[in-house]
């Protein structure tokens, strides 16, 4: 009888555990936001070791966390990236992008000025779905933006 009690113990145990990895799991995979970002630069570079960052402006009024887009983009080149976002975010609650760009001088660069850089192009997308495409801007249909002196970010409405 002690025997079988024991054995419908472990069998508890092991069930509870399942329920509790399952949960950790799924909260996880619920959790982060993966938005793809397509970027075209123009003639000017965003330099290797300056950023980009993107952030999420919700309906709600409230942002994501601040994302790194990364930096590095040679004269003329497109990049993507997926940027993850911790939070979960539906298309429907996104009111529009912002996008930062960081070109302070870089730290152990005496000579380093700031960096400017030309966002020829930008599309944005959550599951295959269109947040933000430049192309279809007509303010920003051939050219995004110079990210220079004070204009260093802009933001983007969902289309
Ligand atoms: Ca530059």
């Amino acid at each position: 009888m002690i025997r079988k009690i024991n054995t419908f113990t472990r069998h508890l145990s092991a069930v509870a555990i399942s329920i509790v990895t399952i949960g950790i799991f799924s909260g996880a995979a619920l959790a982060e936001t993966n938005v793809v970002v397509r970027m075209t630069t123009g003639s000017d570079d965003l330099r290797g070791g300056n950023n980009a960052y993107m952030t999420l402006n919700l309906e709600s009024g409230a942002s994501t966390s601040e994302v790194r887009l990364g930096g590095g983009f040679g004269q003329n080149s497109a990049v993507r990236r997926t940027a993850t976002f911790r939070e979960t975010v539906s298309l429907d609650q996104i009111r529009s992008i912002t996008i930062r760009h960081d070109g302070s001088p870089r730290s152990g660069h005496p000579f380093d000025g700031y960096d400017n850089w030309d966002l020829q192009r930008i599309s944005v997308s959550l599951n295959g779905r269109n947040i933000y495409n430049s192309v279809n801007d007509p303010g920003r249909s051939r050219f995004v933006h110079r990210f220079t002196g004070n204009a260093r970010q802009i933001v983007l409405p969902r289309q």
